[in-house]
């Protein structure tokens, strides 16, 4: 049986996630932990419990790990780069205030902590292309300052305490469902949005700015994956490359493009984004993930790129909004 909490529920991630713990585990409690103004919503909200969960309020995650017997929390509270670079402060104290007390209220009541990680964790002196899995890191965003410390903070619970930490290194996410918000990959999304919708989208990142990025299906794979996977032949834990495909936005334009001729792009450089995405790796090397946990992922950017177009014309030109 699983009790699961997962805080960030109505996120991006979050929001995919829960939906996808709730088919998996049938039998347990899945809580969707949400602030107050990010309520659940629909589906949601009507298949199973819901809790108020702010990752800086510690009591009050320990009160909701007591009440549904919680044994594994996904901590998905986070700023994304570009938002932690204007609200460095907020940031920390949601990544780290907020991991921390997560970690305690696991290791006091023995769960399961999975928070991920990011390819904002890399820094510009990190190798470039097939970035390997242990390698330099020191990043120079505020994000990635904080990545980096909850990777190592997530792997110190785990060697002093052994509170069994897992986490991945998420490259930009694209989804139809829940949009991102402040993340510097947050275009890769949008150009999707754009292209459905009939309108010349305007390019925040500059061409040749290749950058990894994962259709959210891999992305919800690669948590539930890992967190079952047998800790016997988990090397790392905090935390693995995971990759899927990189392009830059030409490549991801061109790909729309074949399903829709007329889109059109323009770039218009929005320079702190640019220096976050020029600070990030082309490209990871993803082997450790593949051969301690059976990590494949399952779509590339043309098979993304067909069932983006569909769902979206789905859900803005039908209204249709399935879960
Ligand atoms: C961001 O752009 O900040 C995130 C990330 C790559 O972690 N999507």
């Amino acid at each position: 049986m699983k009790n699961v909490l997962v805080i960030g529920a109505t996120g991006q991630i979050g929001s995919e996630l829960t939906m996808k713990l709730r088919k998996t585990y049938r039998h347990g409690r899945i809580v969707a932990g949400y602030i107050p103004g990010s309520e659940p919503k629909g589906d949601l909200l009507e298949s199973g419990p819901a809790e108020q969960a702010n990752v800086c309020n510690g009591k009050q995650i320990a009160e909701i790990v007591d009440k549904y017997d919680i044994d594994t929390i996904y901590n998905l509270a986070a700023l994304l780069s570009a938002t932690a670079e204007r609200l460095p402060l907020k940031a920390w104290d949601i990544q780290m205030n907020g991991l921390i007390n997560v970690l305690e209220v696991a290791r006091e009541k023995h769960c399961a902590v999975f928070t991920p990680s990011s390819i904002g964790s890399f820094g510009p002196d990190t190798p470039r292309d097939n970035t390997p899995q242990d390698t330099i890191q020191r990043p120079t965003s505020m994000y990635g300052v904080t990545k980096v410390a909850t990777e190592l903070l997530s792997d110190w619970y785990f060697h002093k305490y052994g509170v069994d930490t897992r986490s991945v290194r998420f490259p930009g996410l694209i989804s139809y469902k829940t949009l991102p918000g402040g993340g510097t990959t947050d275009y890769a999304v949008e150009i999707y949005y754009a292209a459905v919708k009939g309108e010349e989208f305007v390019c925040p990142l500059a061409h040749g700015t290749f950058l990894d990025m994962m259709y959210m299906p891999d992305a919800i794979k690669a948590a539930v994956n890992l967190m079952e996977a047998d800790p016997r032949y988990l090397v790392h834990r905090n935390s693995f490359n995971i990759a899927s495909m990189s392009f830059d936005p030409e490549e991801v334009y061109d790909a729309i493009r074949k399903h829709i001729p007329t889109f059109k792009m323009r770039y218009e450089v929005d320079p702190v984004r640019q220096a976050i995405a020029d600070s990030w790796p082309n490209k990871m090397d993803d082997v450790c993930a593949r051969k301690e946990w059976g990590w494949a992922p399952s779509y590339n950017l043309e098979t993304m790129t067909k069932d983006m177009i569909k769902h979206l014309k789905e859900k803005l030109l039908t209204g249709s909004n399935e879960q």
